[in-house]
């Protein structure tokens, strides 16, 4: 599934992977510090940027975002309405992200502007999780509102992120959703090493810990 034609065979996996190292150094000589936010459709990514890049704005941390979306504006109009530098990429048709999409994105930015660079990936707990793009950090966020299986379900994106967010804990009630179920999965997906980050980005409940977590 992975194999393609290209004058010669390749791995698409092996060569995304060489592009994310190549990202990852070229952010480090810069001295950029790079967060990619994975999740479901709809569980908060963009909300989450805005929100922290907010926080980090008021720490004096320059913060701009990548805004991955399949077609359309909406996130990255929603950054740059709220102050936040931001540059759309689209995939067109693909479900994820990937590392060459975020080398071109890159090519077109002045990295010695920035501390901190976000990338939203596209909503989606399955493809994304085969694809880094060469971050310091992988963070995925689930929220209440899918239910309490997500972990159960989407084992590979868990499995391949450094952090995991359950977002929307303000509305966990309303929706019927107990956070220590999840919690649970989580923590026994992992063995028991990790914890999963609870938090409302909406009423600002967990940002702190989150930071912490990121090294931020
Ligand atoms: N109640 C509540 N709503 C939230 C919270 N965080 C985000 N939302 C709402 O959830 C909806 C989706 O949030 P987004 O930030 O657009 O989610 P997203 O993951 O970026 O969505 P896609 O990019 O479309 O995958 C919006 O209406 C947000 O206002 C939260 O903590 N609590
Ligand atoms: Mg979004």
């Amino acid at each position: 599934m992975h194999m393609v034609q290209m004058g010669k065979e390749y791995d698409v996996l092996k060569e995304n992977s060489r592009i994310a190292h190549s990202n990852y150094r070229r952010l480090k000589e810069h001295g950029v510090r790079c967060i990619e936010v994975m999740g479901s459709i709809g569980s908060g990514k963009t909300a989450f940027i805005i929100k922290v890049g907010e926080i980090l704005r008021a720490k004096g941390l320059r913060v701009c975002a990548i805004a991955g979306d399949v077609t359309g504006e909406d996130d990255y109009r929603r950054m740059t309405d709220s102050g936040l530098d931001s540059v759309n990429c689209n995939t067109g048709r693909e479900c994820h992200l990937d590392a060459e999409m975020v080398r071109r994105v890159l090519d077109g930015m002045d990295l010695e502007k920035y501390d901190v660079i976000f990338i939203e990936n596209v909503g989606n707990l399955v493809c994304p999780a085969d694809f880094p793009l060469g971050a310091d950090y992988r963070v995925v966020i689930i929220s209440t509102t899918e239910g309490d299986d997500m972990v159960r379900k989407h084992h590979d994106i868990f499995i391949h992120s450094d952090v995991a967010i359950l977002n929307k804990t303000d509305i966990a009630e309303a929706v019927d959703v107990d956070p220590e179920i999840i919690e649970r999965d989580y923590a026994k997906l992992t063995g028991g090493l990790k914890k999963m980050h609870r938090c409302s980005v909406k009423r600002s409940w967990g940002m702190e810990e989150i930071l912490r977590a990121l090294d931020l």
